[in-house]
């Protein structure tokens, strides 16, 4: 009787047991021929000095591991989108924008979205000067400088004169004598309303001993 009963539970075990196997190996099966989601990527150009209307070159970098990327879907982050591989596009306003690709491969399956902000900015002054005299200056030599500067986006409304020698100026154009002779390196930072800036490259003025 006991043997019996024992006999009857592994008739029932062991069928269990088959088909746990059975699941098992399908299970590993589809593993093996499961698709590989493509990966998401991009790079653009260019990606400084980016003002309203500056077109922006998108390259499309993603990858599908087990087979080929077979669209596009791109979300420029400011309303408009895209399908295509390498879009193009410019922005109408100055913000942060979030750029973000989603690909899809020839077997269906999309990526997860990849992101990039771009930042579109105000276009900067540029800041210049020149003076008056540039040779024969001494210690008695009063300098007339003139501000050159051209504007970006928006009016200047700072100029920062660095004279090298200590003193400095906001005034638009002024002018300076220098107390001791040498070489002085002087530079005009200016600011907008934009709050954007410009420096000048350094100019050398050399001042001798007035005689
Ligand atoms: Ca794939």
């Amino acid at each position: 009787m006991k043997k019996e009963r024992g006999s009857l539970k592994r008739k029932i075990v062991v069928p269990i047991l088959c088909i746990a196997v059975a699941v098992g190996m399908l299970s590993g099966c589809v593993e093996e021929v499961a698709n590989i989601i493509p990966v998401a990527s991009f790079t653009y150009t260019p990606t400084e000095n980016i003002y309203v209307d500056t077109l922006i070159t998108f390259t499309d970098a993603s990858t599908d591991e087990d087979g080929t990327i077979a669209s596009w879907s791109w979300d420029f982050g400011d309303g408009t989108n895209s399908t295509d591989k390498n879009p193009t596009h410019s922005y109408a306003a100055v913000d942060i924008y979030t750029v973000t690709l989603i690909v899809t491969d020839n077997d269906g399956n999309a990526s997860d979205p990849y992101t990039m902000d771009i930042t579109v900015s105000y276009v900067p002054p540029t800041a210049a000067f020149d003076y008056t005299p540039m040779v024969n200056i001494t210690t008695a030599t009063e300098i007339t400088f003139t501000d050159n500067s051209t504007v970006g986006d928006a009016n200047i409304t700072t100029w920062a004169w660095d004279f090298g020698d200590g003193d400095t100026s906001n005034v638009t154009n002024p002018t300076h004598t220098y107390a001791a002779a040498g070489n002085y390196t002087v530079t005009l930072t200016v600011t907008d309303e934009n709050e954007e800036t410009d420096t000048t490259e350094e100019i050398v003025i050399e001042v001798t001993e007035a005689t």
